[in-house]
């Protein structure tokens, strides 16, 4: 379709048919769908000084997916499907922005995005029917939708300890990594934090440095990744079905294209048990050990616990010295975003890594020469935060929104996020957020593609009604948020603490921020929606300009 052009009007504003805020997996599908699909006329904003999100600042050593990449990637198009050939099981972050910036070229997104530009503000205009946004580059625009797709885990989470800017040495967070090899030989290498980013980056970085020394506050259940070659015969079988593939991706319940299991864990003998799970530690993956052996790992007491158990054996089989053994095995239920890393318990064997229980012995400072906790004091010359994110609304809140009658966002969310469907939200029209939340807790590129296509529709739906906006009833969003707190109650993930549920982040709300009933049940959602004509929305039909 002929794309429709960008216009200035009188105010010196930049309008567009659509904004689109991020320029990861979510913003570029976004920007091609509206733009190269639907023809309209589409302005993007990234942050960053190039496409790809997440890729572009996680260059961390170790950084890569723990997806299997056959489901980490678009499935819209078949032929670039079989074009792209992945090297391997789990690519390094390098292959997926390589993927990513083959996908902006290959349909032309590079032109319609503006980079190093943070959007500051977003304020809808009831007059015009339009969102009115503000950049730190000073450009004012305006837009009629407004897509973004800013990243569940992007909003960085840099604790602040006394002293920090007192450290004579470097200092380096995961998702801010800079985009030059560090080199870490004859170092004293610190890492606070033992998250996905934490493990990756303490098993690629302990060979290098002279010595590696692991804050760990909290332990978590790691599996083995078995990184390797694609498996030839799955890309035969999904070459063979493709369609059906992606089918099946979409009504499971993680969208990462495993087969789930339908077994619950008590109808297993103990030794079926253990050779369930030893079979899924050699074949590797987190999510698949928690939703490929036995399907109730995440709702049932029993079966959570025979997961457990089975990881804290591996976990004293592998470790040498007791102690350390004893302070990375967790007590507490398996029930964060699942975690896998070949090698990681493996690397607290090594002569030149040593393991801090931050619990135990709190960092009290950091130090010219390094950090201090209560009980010791290491000297280091390189200090990894690898601390995480304000997951989920971090980066929402970030932008100044102002919806209906001068509403804030900050102020609408101040108890806890609330969205209809994880994508709108009631009295900011036309305003539509790529994994929101109370979204899918699930693979992202699968569910990015569904949303958008489902966004997509609704564009196009409120253009042919001739209407100008469109918003969730607030009683569709009180429904949806009691939904989705029905289904997250009814699993064993509220009762962990980790950035699922707000907790990472001191004095941020700890409340359900995701539908965890799963893909496939999402999907429903979303066809209901569409089906039934958006019955849970209202349009508004005051003519643009009145
Ligand atoms: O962050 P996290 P992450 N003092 O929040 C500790 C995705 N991801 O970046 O558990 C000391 O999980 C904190 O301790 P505790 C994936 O979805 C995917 O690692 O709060 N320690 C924890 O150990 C993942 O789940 C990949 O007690 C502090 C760590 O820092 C999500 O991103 C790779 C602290 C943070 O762990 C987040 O992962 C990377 C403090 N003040 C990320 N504050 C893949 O493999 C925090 N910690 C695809």
């Amino acid at each position: 379709m002929n794309e429709v052009a960008a216009r200035q009007d009188a105010d010196n504003r930049t309008d567009v048919d659509v904004a689109v805020i991020g320029a990861g997996f979510a913003g570029l599908y976004a920007l091609h769908k509206l733009r190269n699909d639907l023809g309209l006329s589409v302005q993007a904003f990234e942050q960053g000084s190039d496409i790809g999100g997440t890729w572009y600042w996680n260059q961390y050593p170790g950084a890569r997916s723990d997806t299997e990449v056959t489901a980490y990637c678009y499935s819209f198009d078949r032929d670039l499907f079989d074009q792209w050939r992945w090297s391997q099981r789990y690519p390094r972050q390098p292959e997926i922005l390589s993927y990513l910036a083959m996908f902006a070229d290959r349909y032309d997104l590079r032109r319609s995005i503006a980079f190093d530009t943070t959007v500051l503000s977003a304020t809808f205009n009831e007059q015009t029917s339009r969102w009115e946004l503000q950049t730190d580059t000073g450009d004012r625009w305006t837009a009629q939708f407004l897509v973004e797709g800013v990243g569940l885990l992007s909003s960085t989470n840099l604790p602040a300890f006394p002293g920090q800017d007192r450290f004579a040495g470097e200092i380096y967070h995961t998702s801010r990594w800079p985009h030059h090899p560090v080199d870490f030989h004859g170092k004293r290498v610190g890492v606070i934090g033992t998250g996905s980013s934490g493990v990756q980056v303490i098993t690629e970085v302990a060979p290098e440095a002279s010595h590696l020394t692991v804050f760990q506050r909290t332990p978590q259940y790691i599996v083995p990744a078995q990184h390797g070659p694609l498996d030839p015969g799955l890309l035969a079988r999904i070459d063979a079905h493709y369609d059906e593939y992606w089918r099946g991706v979409l009504d499971s319940i993680t969208a990462f294209g495993f087969d789930e299991s339908d077994v619950p864990a008590a109808t297993a003998s103990e030794e079926e048990r253990e050779a369930v799970f030893e079979r899924q530690w050699n074949s590797g993956g987190g999510f698949q050990f928690m939703f490929a052996t036995f399907n109730d790992i995440g709702t049932s007491r029993e079966a959570n616990n025979a997961a457990t158990a089975f990881i804290r054996r591996k976990i004293s089989q592998i470790v040498s010295d007791p102690e350390t053994a004893a302070r990375l095995t967790p007590h507490d239920l398996y029930a964060k975003r699942p975690i896998c890393c070949d090698g990681y318990y493996e690397t607290f064997n090594r002569e030149n890594v040593s393991l801090v229980d931050i619990k135990a012995s709190p960092i009290v400072q950091f130090t010219e020469r390094g950090i201090r906790t209560e009980d010791a004091e290491y000297d280091l010359d390189v200090v990894i935060f690898a601390t995480g994110f304000d997951a989920v609304t971090g980066n929402y809140l970030k932008i100044d929104h102002r919806g209906r009658r001068g509403l804030r966002l900050r102020d609408k969310w101040s108890h806890r996020p609330r969205t209809h469907l994880g994508l709108m939200t009631a009295g900011f029209p036309n305003l539509f957020m790529i994994f929101g939340p109370m979204g899918p807790f699930t693979n992202q590129p699968p569910a990015h593609e569904a949303q958008v296509n489902w966004i997509a529709d609704v564009v196009r739906s409120v253009r042919e009604r001739g209407m100008n906006a469109i918003e969730p009833t607030q009683d569709a969003e009180d429904q949806w948020i009691q939904a989705c707190d029905q289904i997250a109650y009814s699993t064993l993930f509220p009762e962990t603490n980790s950035w699922i549920n707000g907790a990472n982040i001191p004095g941020k709300p700890i409340t359900v921020m995701f539908y965890m009933a799963g893909m496939g049940s999402y999907m429903g959602q979303l066809r209901d929606a569409a089906n039934g004509g958006y019955a849970d929305f209202l349009f508004d039909k005051q003519p643009v300009g009145a």
